[in-house]
């Protein structure tokens, strides 16, 4: 720690992508979860304004309605101060999505690796922490994909653990978020898994198991609505709460660090 590269939340400058009309046809879990694109919408300019609000300068790219789930521009790609790596997501409908971030990820970064044809991995499965990088093997995320970013990310000086995802959540960061250097929110279940042994893990409360997709960004903390005992189990700890409606991404499966590829520029951090 305490190298400008392994900053972990601390961001100078995020991606997001504003959500199609399509975004209601996005891949969902509960088929009886209808969300509005007016409440997609706005769910997503409040979160905007919130990582701007909290220091971050914001890239917004434009909707791709061919795409219904490209607003949760965190499944295609991995962004570090020191390079990204363009994903391939593990969904067959948001394989493509990789090309529509690869301009974005090409104006930003001198240095883009890539995941090769068979390597498939969700960005929603990886958790960057200061020692490591979790990688959860999940329904999206394959052997070959979590294997090739060991590679990639030790050719950025990064360390990689590849784990086991929750069978009951789609991504790995469904269940966990890095609160800060060295303590994780983590549902009850992924806590007691052990895979956090040696950081100091917070539960997320009975009953907000959903909580668990919250971001850290800079000062502040960006947690879901409805999640007010996680909210106050985050005061505590003496950090901003911005509390940000998510009822409508979560009818899609999707919380906060979907929406947003987020990193720092390394003369800025
Ligand atoms: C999907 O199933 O791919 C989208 N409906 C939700 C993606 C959420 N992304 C994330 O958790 N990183």
């Amino acid at each position: 720690m305490g190298v400008a590269g392994m900053r972990v939340f601390e961001f100078s400058t995020a991606i997001v992508r504003e959500p199609g009309k399509s975004v209601v046809k996005g891949l969902k879990s509960n088929p009886k979860a209808v969300p509005s694109y007016e409440g997609v919408l706005a769910e997503h300019r409040a979160y905007v304004d919130a990582l701007a609000g909290s220091g971050v300068s914001v890239d917004i790219l434009k909707p791709l309605e061919d795409f219904p789930d490209s607003v949760f521009v965190e499944d295609a790609a991995l962004t570090f101060p020191e390079g990204a790596i363009l994903l391939r997501p593990g969904a067959p409908s948001r394989l493509a999505e990789r090309d529509e971030v690869r301009g974005a990820l090409a104006r930003h970064f001198a240095n883009v690796l890539e995941l090769g044809v068979g390597e498939y991995a969700d960005g929603g499965d990886v958790l960057v922490a200061p020692e490591t990088v979790f990688i959860g093997l999940s329904r999206r995320t394959n052997r070959l994909g979590a294997e090739a970013l060991v590679r990639h990310l030790g050719t950025l000086g990064r360390k990689v653990a590849v784990v086991p995802t929750p069978a009951t959540v789609l991504h790995f960061k469904s269940a966990c978020a890095l609160l800060s250097e060295d303590t994780i929110v983590a549902t009850k279940a992924l806590a007691a898994s052990g895979i956090f042994d040696g950081y100091r893990v917070l539960e997320t409360p009975e009953g907000e198991d959903g909580a668990a997709n919250l971001v850290r960004v800079n000062a502040r903390v960006l947690v879901g609505k409805f999640y007010p005992r996680t909210a106050e189990m985050i005061a505590k700890e003496g950090l901003e709460v911005k509390l940000l409606p998510v009822s409508e991404v979560a009818k899609l499966d999707a919380g906060l660090s979907c929406m947003s590829l987020r990193w720092a520029k390394p003369d800025e951090a």
